[in-house]
């Protein structure tokens, strides 16, 4: 904001502050998808930690979000962590009853100044519910700082809210 005038943005603060953490914080490319589909989450990350570079973005993966791949990146190291899911699914036609749960990259720096994307890949449950909200966790390092966007309250002025997105219902037929 600051090619704005002074006064000029005071008087537009409320305007601001109601629609600039939309924009600001960590977040999903795609805010929906149906389910039973495969999916592409992209999470976009445009800020560092109160100005520090990123070093660090770790993803918790929704339950039910099933086969789990993370896109590599050049410069970070992944890591992931595998466990049991609460329940069991059927992927293509075959149980599944664990796979990953969390996702990390690290071992690189993203300025401040700039922006990056982090991807994986995996598939929705078909047993999830349409209409309900998927969150995903993701926790940033910053060297020695951290911001943890963990806010699953689908509160739309939550100060750190999880990224997330909106199932919908299942395509038909393929
Ligand atoms: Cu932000």
């Amino acid at each position: 904001m600051s090619w704005m005038f002074p006064r000029a943005a005071a008087a537009l603060g409320i305007l601001i502050a109601s629609s600039g953490p939309a924009l600001a914080h960590i977040g999903l490319e795609i805010g929906e998808a149906p389910v039973g589909s495969s999916y592409k989450a992209v999470l976009g990350v445009p800020h560092g930690c109160s100005g520090a570079a990123t070093t660090q973005i770790s993803v918790q993966i929704p339950e039910g979000f099933l086969g789990v791949k993370p896109m590599p990146k050049a410069g970070w190291t992944i890591e992931l962590v595998t466990g049991p899911y609460a329940r069991s699914y059927e992927l293509f036609g075959s149980p599944i009853t664990e796979g990953v749960t969390q996702v990390t990259w690290s071992g690189g720096e993203l300025p401040d100044g700039y922006y990056d994307e982090f991807v994986l890949h995996g598939t929705f449950a078909a047993s999830l519910d349409a209409g309900s909200t998927v969150f995903f966790p993701v926790v940033q390092t910053c060297g020695t700082a951290e911001e943890a966007w963990i806010d699953i309250s689908g509160d739309e002025n939550a100060e750190t809210p999880a990224p997330s997105l909106t199932l919908l219902p299942a395509d038909g037929g393929h």
